[in-house]
């Protein structure tokens, strides 16, 4: 495949409501969308990096940066023998940065199966039609405001709840959701790295709530401070922020660092990673299910696709698009009792609505092969 010219354009969406985490709050998302032009078809990614470096260490300036002077380049080298399978080894030798690879790859990826007409679905090898729908629930000032929240997620459908926790938010959040939708909620929470090993005892008061999984209480490089936490709770072990690569995922397994993880494309460098992660966990016994970065339409696509495959077998962050935006960037994803639909269009499967791009676009740099 040989590319003719990649668009970074720069876009930001305001949020339906503000989204607080252990790590900072955001009221719109400002993203750096990734556009490839073939001569026989176009891709389009979004690149999951923040404004901040908070949630990891890249950041959305940075990642423009890595991507223009680092990364394609070494595109370009491939000259005709570029292919979506052929980015990941290409851009091995740039350290880190998986964000910024994974955007490229994904961009490349989905105009190299639009030509061929095959789905990321199909491409990647979803077993379902549909995926069940689980929401991300941000830390609130009060009690009474997230129950409501809650109240109002399941009544739209969702299947499964996560709650975002933090020292200080954590035990009577979890208390009162549980107290008030029961025991047959599908519940969890969130901690992206806010607590450490000296909180085990007062973590262990969340094995009453049954919760399905804690995801990433503590630091990202924890490994062994994770695996002992696992000994001393109740609560499964889930890791977000830790895995970066399929390797991290075999080693956090074998230390018994984690029992279910978290799979977020974008974090491990791409599609075709999060699937050998998928993989790996599989031959483990391991659980995944896919995670999200506030994506619009046209990751959430590609995620969709991905949470299609066996092993994910837990309700992702596969949310609905007016759960962030009241206009997304394509066509909505919309609840269908409870679940979203896999696209089986070619590519991603769905188009960017180009009177809102133009409406949402801040900047555009057009790179020529
Ligand atoms: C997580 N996502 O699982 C992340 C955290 C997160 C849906 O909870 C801007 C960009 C804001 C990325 C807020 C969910 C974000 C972000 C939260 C990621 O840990
Ligand atoms: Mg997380």
């Amino acid at each position: 495949m040989r590319i003719e010219n990649i668009e970074l354009r720069r876009v930001s969406l305001p949020l339906v409501r503000p989204f607080r985490t252990s790590f900072g709050t955001i009221t719109e998302r400002e993203i750096t969308l990734v556009h490839v032009s073939t001569a026989h078809a176009e891709g389009w990614a979004e690149c999951a990096a923040e404004v901040r470096p908070l949630y990891s260490s890249e950041f959305i300036d940075a990642s423009d940066l890595v991507i223009r002077d680092h990364l394609i380049p070494r595109l370009q080298a491939l000259g005709d023998d570029l292919t979506a399978e052929r980015v990941g080894s290409a851009l091995a030798p740039v350290k880190g940065h998986q964000m910024s690879k994974a955007v490229l790859e994904a961009a490349i990826l989905d105009a190299q199966l639009r030509q061929s007409g095959q789905s990321f679905g199909g491409y990647l090898g979803a077993v379902h039609d549909t995926v069940p729908a689980g929401v991300s629930v941000g830390i609130m000032d009060t009690v009474d405001e997230l129950l409501e929240a809650v109240a109002g997620y399941l009544a739209q459908g969702y299947l499964r709840i996560k709650l975002k926790i933090e020292p200080g938010w954590d035990l009577a959040p979890v208390r009162a959701v549980r107290e008030r939708f029961g025991p047959d909620l599908l519940l969890q929470v969130d901690a992206n790295t806010a607590y450490t090993l000296a909180d085990a005892r007062h973590l262990a008061r969340l094995d009453p709530f049954d919760l399905l999984l804690i995801e990433q209480p503590l630091g990202e490089r924890d490994l062994l401070g994770h695996a002992a936490l696992a000994r001393l709770i109740g609560t499964a072990v889930c890791l977000d922020e830790s895995i970066e690569s399929a390797q991290d995922a075999a080693a956090a397994i074998s230390l018994g660092a984690c029992s279910i993880i978290n799979v977020k494309p974008s974090r491990v460098g791409g599609y075709l990673e999060a699937r050998r992660i998928h993989d790996v966990a599989a031959a483990h016994g391991v659980p995944v299910w896919c995670g999200g970065m506030l994506e619009t339409g046209i990751g959430r696509a590609a995620n969709v696709a991905l949470a299609g495959l066996p092993n994910f077998v837990l309700p992702g962050d596969t949310s609905a698009s007016d759960r962030y935006y009241a206009q997304d960037l394509t066509a909505p994803f919309v609840l269908e009792d409870g679940h979203l639909r896999v696209p089986t269009g070619p590519g991603t499967g769905v188009q960017v609505l180009p009177d809102v791009l133009a409406e949402v676009t801040r900047s555009r740099r057009d790179i020529r092969f």
